[in-house]
This record gives structure tokens, sequence and C-alpha cells, in this order.
């Protein structure tokens, strides 16, 4: 009987680690992979949810027109036209065909605006700040303007609306700094 058995005391220890190193790093990366998956997903279910839609589109409901009128007569300097304070939300709405109320905003403000039909499928385009989309009935999208120069800007129908289609355009007039 020896002291020291090479075999046998090189067997044990080695022949521990290498499971532990085998199967218990991979369990480690199992399980770290799993709550990464299971954080991963809630994350972008978060960034998903109605909060953050509603920033780009909401239903056009009474209650919306209820606030776009309520806007227009807090805002009205005339008839059908406005001036906004920066900061405050406003509304644009197109109907056959027009597109109302007329909007002054001071240049180098941002605005956040939300737009919609009254009636029939219109076209948005405000092209000098790109952009251009549909407005589908019952739905209100929201945009956000920032003119850096003052002047006189169109808001007009791209989309084929019935007789009075050419001639759908609003204006926004963007005045100076006071
Ligand atoms: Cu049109």
């Amino acid at each position: 009987m020896t002291a020291f058995d090479p075999a046998e005391g090189q067997a044990s220890p080695s022949g521990e680690r290498p499971w532990t190193a085998l199967i218990g790093m991979p369990l480690i990366f199992l399980v770290l992979g799993g709550l990464g998956a299971v954080v991963g997903v809630r994350a972008s279910t978060t960034l998903l949810d109605d909060t953050v839609l509603q920033q780009r589109y909401r239903v056009a409901d009474e209650s919306f027109f209820a606030e776009a009128k309520a806007f227009y007569e807090r805002n009205k300097i005339a008839p059908g036209a406005v001036r906004m304070r920066p900061g405050e939300t406003m509304y644009l709405l197109a109907q056959s065909w027009a597109y109302l109320p007329e909007l002054r905003l001071q240049a180098g403000q941002r605005y956040v605006a939300w737009v919609a039909s009254t009636d029939v499928r219109h076209g948005f385009l405000l092209r000098d700040q790109g952009l251009s989309f549909l407005l589908e009935p019952g739905y209100a999208y929201r945009v956000e303007l920032l003119f850096e120069e003052p002047g006189t800007y169109a808001v007009s129908c791209n989309e084929y609306c019935g007789l009075g289609h050419a001639a759908m355009i609003g204006r926004i007039i963007v005045e100076g700094q006071p």
C-alpha cells in the first residue's frame, strides 16, 4: 500500500472539475439566457403598448372633435384662424374641401398637432416639413411641427376627394419671434 497513488490522486480532483465545467457553466448560461429572454420580451411589450402608439394616432371620436372645437374657441383670433402659444397642442381638421383652422405659429418653436378628417379620406401634404400621409376617417394623427423661417406655408390634400379636391388648401402662417 503506497502513501500516494498517482492514479487515484489525480482521478478525484480532475474527475470533478470537468463535471462542473462542462455541466455547471452551460447551466449558468442557460439560466442567464432565460432571464435575458424574459427581460427582453417584457421590454419589447412595454415599447409596443397603447400609450406609446397613441402618441402617433388615436381614434377621432366625439370627444376628440369636442377637444378640437374647444381649442378653436380658445385660440380664435378671426373667423377660421387661431394663434398658437408655443407648447399648446393644436388641432387641424380636413373636411371637403378645406383645411381648418388657419394656424398662426412662431418660427423656431415646436408644436404638436392632431390632424384628422371630419368626413372622407383626405391626404395631408405639408411639403416644407416633409410630411405626406393619408387621413383615414375616424382616426387622428399626431405630427410635430417646427418652422425655422417665417412665411406662409400650404397644407394641401393629395388624395382625390371629390369636386373641390384641387382647391383644398390650408394655410399655416409662421411669424417671426416677437
Ligand atoms: Cu382631396
